[in-house]
């Protein structure tokens, strides 16, 4: 036996154990070890029935993805699943943590599952752009029915076991001891002489699909909008749809086929790229796992505006009470209210029930008592973006806070370590930037100050954990990740208009390549007056010799402040959201033209790609070069989860690396030549380029 996989017998069962921590992934050795395992219990003449298992905290996260990107090594996983379910000797499955991908597929295989309550089960592999390969899409179509099965795995949403239960893909839930309820159950059923189920020799499942094949098409109706771009949805599609068509033996051939395909795709390296990405985040080399954190049991928000209200929001989500703190009656009542309609809308959506929505309210007290934050462990400042304003606060609430507690600032263009000095515990000040809205958008840049001590950044990354977001630390600078990088995607994108291009042109683009919106359409969306207010504050620093264009300011000097106005870079019908061109503003952008001596001409599709993207991946080199994030994995993280960069595509440097940096590089060292300062290229990216590497390769020697 492997010593990944053990073997022993209990009374008349054999228990078949896999021990690969940390999640029992389904490597090499694990797959011959269950094919050992396996040959021991049909020899040993005192089992008369066997139990699968896993040691540790799951039962398997699936297949070992690490091996993903070498080919698949004997013994096929699909081969040993196969002899699992021939198997003479009834097998049962049992299941805790979590059974996915092949974790659930070697599941299926065994005659009968039981679980544990707390177990999820599903099948992600289409969050790593793969459809399940080892039999998934044909066992479960013949145990819960084709429409249903398409749900489950063109979703990759995990299910917990009780539901798994109620639709007959566990057979029994067992409360305390799994293993002593494992045995007991496999004693039962050969005890009553039930019959080995094998899944690949039930079909009445499938009657109702080869009754109504317009299943499937409908099925690809349904998830067109939110799947678009993605292939793997859509190949999950065709592997059910062959379940249901061809005989089983066919039907898997049929899965694995699809499952290689999406392997070699480019998506699916991207996708496995941002799952490893996502954990690498979380690893800051001098805030080990074991820094020490603080408990933090209450919070409270500076400021009850869009940001300061979503924030109490991901706070009371969490169960976490948190005080709003505001300097006026009217808007502390302003801010509530809004926080109550949000809450209202999730309701009316069915996502929330009237007694949670009341639940976490209670969790948020609104106060004009800036007293109230000696409670709290936790301080985040969502008030005004203006350095003179947050060191007022910040003084404040240093004399205020208890001297444990963190002062956060949700600042996402001001130097951090300027608003530190306004306290006497720089140490205990970091930088928490929330994307709006907050309470929905999943990243969270934490920022380090200079003095920013481990302790802090341990804590804050903790309560990241706890609210359910997904975290990147960023050193501290202008913008810090995502909006440093972001500055050049905007100009560019409003430099491209004045040159030929049309807002509608350059949205469409940025829409196709997979983006929700092009930068126009955002713009509306999120106001133009923010970043307004913003340029107003810089316009002394600017340099006049470098290209600016002026057209975002003239639609604010005219009111255009986007939807909210009923105008901005488009036009939209009064409560529309629909963004129609506007003469005026294609007026406005040809007189910025002509202003600026700029001849318009017609601009390609390719060109509006690269203009818009490539400005992303030459700052991105930078913030590696300087040390602002760690690794380049970090800025696709921050791409993927605060700025809607499309998945599939893995973050802009994944993306650059997929283009081959060479090229990325020649192109903007073009630009440069054509565009002069504002495309001076970063060092790091030509000498990458120059080396024949790609960001993949940076920190590795
Ligand atoms: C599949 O099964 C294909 C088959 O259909 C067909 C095959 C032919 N492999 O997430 P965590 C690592 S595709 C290798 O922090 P948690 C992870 O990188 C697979 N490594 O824990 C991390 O490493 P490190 C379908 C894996 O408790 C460590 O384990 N399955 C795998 O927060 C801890 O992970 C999936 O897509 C793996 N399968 O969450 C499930 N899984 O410490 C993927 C994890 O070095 N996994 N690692 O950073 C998950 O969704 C989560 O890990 C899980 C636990 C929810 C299970």
């Amino acid at each position: 036996m492997s010593n990944l996989v053990s073997y022993e017998r209990e009374r008349t069962i054999g228990v078949i154990t896999v021990d690969n921590p940390p999640l029992n992934a389904l490597s090499v050795g694990v797959r011959q070890g269950l094919l050992d395992g396996l040959a021991h219990g049909l020899r040993d003449a005192g089992a008369r029935a066997l139990v699968i298992m896993g040691a540790g905290r799951t039962f398997s996260a699936g297949a070992d993805i690490r091996e993903f990107d070498r080919p698949l090594a004997p013994p096929d996983l699909n081969d040993v699943i196969g002899r699992i379910e021939a198997s003479p000797k009834l097998v049962v499955a049992a299941l805790h943590g979590t059974a996915l991908g092949g974790g659930l597929e070697v599941a299926l295989g065994c005659h009968y599952r039981c679980a544990l309550r707390s177990t999820r089960v599903g099948f992600p592999e289409v969050t790593l752009g793969l459809v399940p390969g080892a039999g998934g899409t044909q066992r479960l179509p013949r145990l819960v029915g084709a429409e249903l099965a398409l749900r489950i795995i063109a979703s990759g949403e995990p299910m917990p076991a009780e539901r798994a239960h109620s639709l007959g893909r566990i057979d029994e839930l067992i409360d305390g001891d799994l293993r002593g309820g494992a045995i007991a159950l496999a004693e039962r059923l050969v005890a009553e002489g039930r019959p080995l189920r094998r899944l690949s020799a039930i079909d009445d499942k499938l009657e109702a699909a080869r009754r109504d094949p317009g299943i499937f098409d409908r099925f690809r109706q349904e998830i067109e909008r939110q799947a678009r771009g993605y292939l793997a949805p859509f190949k999950c599609i065709e592997a059910v749809r062959a379940a249901v068509t061809l005989p089983f033996a066919e039907g898997l051939r049929r899965e694995r086929e699809l499952f290689l395909e999406c392997l070699a795709s480019p998506q699916s390296r991207a996708q496995i790229h941002a799952f490893f990405a996502e954990r690498e985040a979380t690893k800051i080399p001098d805030v080990p796992r074991d820094t020490p954190t603080r408990p933090i049991g209450t919070a409270a928000v500076i400021g009850a505006g869009t940001m300061g209200g979503g924030i109490a929001m991901t706070f009371a989500n969490a169960g976490i009470p948190v005080a709003v703190v505001e300097a006026s009656e009217e808007a502390l009542d302003r801010g509530l209210a809004v926080v109550r309609k949000n809450y209202a809308a999730t309701v009316e959506k069915g996502r929330l029930t009237p007694a949670e929505m009341e639940r976490r309210l209670a969790l948020i007290r609104g106060t004009l008592a800036w007293e109230t934050v000696a409670d709290a462990d936790i301080v985040v400042e969502a008030v005004f973006e203006e350095m003179a304003v947050k060191q007022e606060v910040f003084g404040r609430l240093d004399r205020l806070c208890q001297p444990t507690a963190i002062l956060a600032t949700n600042t996402s263009t001001l130097d951090v370590d300027r608003i530190a000095q306004a306290t006497s515990r720089p140490g205990q000040v970091i930088g928490t930037h929330f994307f709006s809205p907050a309470n929905v958008m999943r990243l969270l840049e934490l920022v380090r100050g200079a003095r920013t001590s481990t302790e802090t950044i341990a804590t804050a990354a903790a309560l990241a954990g706890r609210l359910g977001k997904v975290w990147v630390l960023a050193g501290n600078c202008d913008g810090f990740i995502g909006n440093r990088m972001l500055a050049g995607y905007f100009r560019e994108a409003a430099f491209l208009v004045e040159e030929g291009a049309t807002p509608e042109q350059v949205d469409r683009v940025l829409y196709d390549f997979g983006f929700a919106m092009g930068p126009f359409a955002v713009s509306d969306l999120a106001g133009l007056d923010v970043g307004w207010r913003i340029r107003k504050g810089k316009a002394a620093a600017r340099s006049t010799d470098l290209r600016y264009s002026p057209v975002a300011d003239w639609l604010c000097e005219r009111g255009r402040f986007g939807q909210k106005t009923g105008a901005g870079w488009y036009r939209y019908e009064p409560g529309g959201r629909t963004p129609r061109p506007d003469p005026e503003v294609a007026a406005l952008i040809a007189e910025s033209a002509r202003a600026q001596g700029i001849r318009r001409r017609e601009v390609g599709d390719e060109e509006v790609l690269t203009r818009c993207l490539y400005p992303l991946v030459n700052e991105g080199a930078r913030l590696l070069a300087e040390g602002i994030a760690l690794r380049p994995g970090d800025i696709d993280v921050v791409y993927l989860h605060g700025y809607g960069f499309p998945r599939y595509r893995g973050g802009p440097m994944h993306w650059a690396d997929t283009l081959g940096l060479k090229r990325v590089s020649d192109e903007i060292a073009r630009y440069h030549r054509v565009h002069g300062r504002l495309w001076e290229p970063a060092p790091l990216l030509r000498q990458l380029a120059e080396q024949g590497k790609g960001f993949r390769d940076f920190g590795r020697a």
